[in-house]
């Protein structure tokens, strides 16, 4: 197919922003610098998509400058060479010789992808997403390297490849399905839009926030659903808008905010980062769907199945009973056909995908199941003690439901 070079630039600088900071007293802030720039290498018919996309991407920038009171944004991509679309069969290839599984991660939301400043690590619910994809194609959950992305450079750094995987506390959404080029394997993780009040402000519900400054995430479905909900609501507030979740954490801990939004799993775990949590509540109220889920670039449908199915063989593990520390028992002894096969002591399963029959046994006894991961980040001996609820197994009357490995 014929190839061509797209370059597109834009640049938006809008200076000596006046801002009412904390105290009152008006300061100039900060100097707003967006920029994204884009040099890609794509197919003649796919260019439209991803330079409307980079467009659409500048007007919701645009709209986040004008909206917001006061902030922001330093922002810049750092894709320079990219190809939109991954090649059918390579990425499984690329990533063996590489040893290595680039993921695209969080570093700032504990429990979920949280970069941890005293061992350098990252470690999260997320991340052993990652380390079961990396378990299955490279036989090592280690071999993982993290890539901390914001909400606005993940998706052009999927994009360009460097990450061969995002696993993010991102939600799946149509757009970034099919015009952002991604392909997303099974929810890991049901979430919703929440917000967060201070107990003594006596906000109960988002009725009350009426005249109200909510601080929002930019890049994030969380800054167009508080648009649509407030508006639904017929409830006038103002966004501030900030760059990332510890600038946004910081103005609402500040008292720059009344109120604090973002997916309640995020809010669950930027409560724990406040200096007293009980100050804090996060309404009943879900204000959306944000299913959580692994994404890929379009392009390599044997790669999106590795994702897919290992996401899904996780689920299977715990559904079946297998854990980290029976697995191994389990594939030399179990005579239940359906166990035998979903590990590879018979049929040839992993063929299929490129991989080792076995290799959900090497994902669960390095990474564990499904329950394991949760426990392990999220479960009654965290502090975050997050009910399964929706992401309890479909047994269970949640969600976590795998198609057979058969
Ligand atoms: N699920 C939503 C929101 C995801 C998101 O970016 N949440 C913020 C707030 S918890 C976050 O992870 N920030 C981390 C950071 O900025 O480093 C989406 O996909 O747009």
């Amino acid at each position: 197919m014929k190839k061509s070079t797209l370059f597109s630039a834009i640049s938006l600088i809008a200076i000596g922003l006046f801002v009412t900071a904390c105290g009152g007293s008006p300061v100039v802030e900060k100097v707003v610098t967006v920029e994204v720039e884009k040099v890609v290498t794509v197919e003649v018919d796919k260019e439209v998509t991803v330079a409307s996309e980079v467009e659409e991407e500048a007007v919701a920038e645009e709209e986040a400058v004008a909206e917001a009171t006061e902030e922001t944004v330093a922002e810049e991509t750092t894709e320079e060479t990219a190809a939109p679309a991954a090649q059918e069969g390579a990425t499984l290839g690329i990533v063996q010789d590489r040893g290595v599984l680039n993921c695209g991660g969080n570093a700032n939301v504990p429990g979920f992808g949280f970069l941890d400043p005293d061992t350098n690590e990252f470690a999260g619910f997320d991340i052993d997403f990652c380390k079961a994809i990396a378990a299955a194609v490279l036989g090592d959950a280690e071999a993982v390297e993290v890539r901390a992305t914001t909400g606005t450079d993940r998706f052009p750094v999927l994009q360009a490849g460097e990450v061969d995987v995002l696993v993010r506390n991102t939600t799946w959404t149509i757009s970034r399905d099919t015009s952002l080029g991604f392909n997303f394997a099974p929810t890991n993780f049901y979430d919703g839009q929440g917000m967060m009040v201070r107990v003594d402000s006596g906000v109960e519900s988002l009725a009350d926030l009426e005249g109200a400054t909510v601080c929002v995430q930019q890049g994030t479905t969380t800054e167009k659903n508080l648009a649509d909900v407030m508006r639904a609501l017929d409830i006038s507030y103002e966004p501030v808008v900030l760059a990332d979740q510890p600038a946004t954490l910081a103005a609402y801990a500040e008292g720059r905010c009344d109120g604090f939004t973002t997916d309640k799993s995020g809010l669950v775990s930027s409560q724990t980062q406040l200096s007293d949590p009980s100050e804090h509540i996060i309404l009943d109220e879900t204000m959306s769907k944000e299913p959580l889920a692994p994404a890929v670039r379009h392009g390599d449908d044997q790669w999106f199945d590795i994702v897919k199915w290992v996401t899904y063989g996780l689920m299977q593990a715990e559904e079946l009973g297998i854990t980290s520390d029976n697995v191994e028992e389990m594939a030399a002894t179990s005579e239940d056909p359906v166990v035998r096969n979903f590990l590879g002591a018979e049929g040839d399963l992993g063929q299929g995908i490129g991989l080792d029959n076995d290799f959900m046994v090497t994902v669960i006894s390095q990474v564990g199941n499904y329950g394991e991961i949760y426990d392990r980040h999220l479960g009654p001996d965290t502090v975050f003690n997050l009910p399964r609820g929706l992401n309890s197994e479909y047994t269970e009357g949640g969600l976590m439901y795998s198609p057979p490995f058969r």
